[in-house]
């Protein structure tokens, strides 16, 4: 067994809907246990550090804003093969480019606002889960 990261970001959050019922649905129908979830607003700094691989990238101030600027849903999830399971489940970072069904093609709407995080891989989900769950 394995753990991952998943987060539902806040456009998915804020829209208010069922959208974080759906997305939850299709990740327990791909056979993932959730183990840890809680719906929280992150800090700046935890979320400076959570993206720290894109200090110097240009769009790096504006993800940390994008991020903070309302509550994210934190979910902890375990499977077989997990980190590589979900990275497939929510396709391409631009929704534009995700496969047919994939969480990033059914619910993102651009490069920044794409619905979901997944862990890219074991290392950096050790380090986010530690982050979040702690
Ligand atoms: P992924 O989330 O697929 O691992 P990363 O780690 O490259 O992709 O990017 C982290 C987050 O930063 C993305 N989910 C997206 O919200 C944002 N992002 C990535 N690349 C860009 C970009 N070129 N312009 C704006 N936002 C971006």
């Amino acid at each position: 067994m394995q753990q991952t990261y998943f987060m539902i970001k806040p456009e998915i959050v804020a829209a208010g809907d069922q959208k974080i019922g759906a997305i939850l649905a299709i990740v327990n129908t791909a056979g993932f246990r959730v183990t840890g979830l809680h719906m929280r607003q992150l800090d700046r700094a935890l979320v400076e550090d959570f993206y720290g691989e894109h200090r110097e990238r240009p769009f790096y101030g504006d993800l940390c804003d994008y991020i903070t600027g309302g509550p994210v849903v934190a979910i902890r999830l375990e499977r077989e093969n997990a980190v590589a399971a979900l990275r497939e489940l929510i396709g391409a970072t631009n929704p534009s480019e995700a496969a047919t069904g994939t969480i990033r093609d059914l619910f993102g709407v651009s490069l920044q606002n794409n619905a979901v995080h997944a862990s890219a891989n074991t290392d950096d989900a050790a380090r986010e889960l530690g982050l979040i769950f702690g």
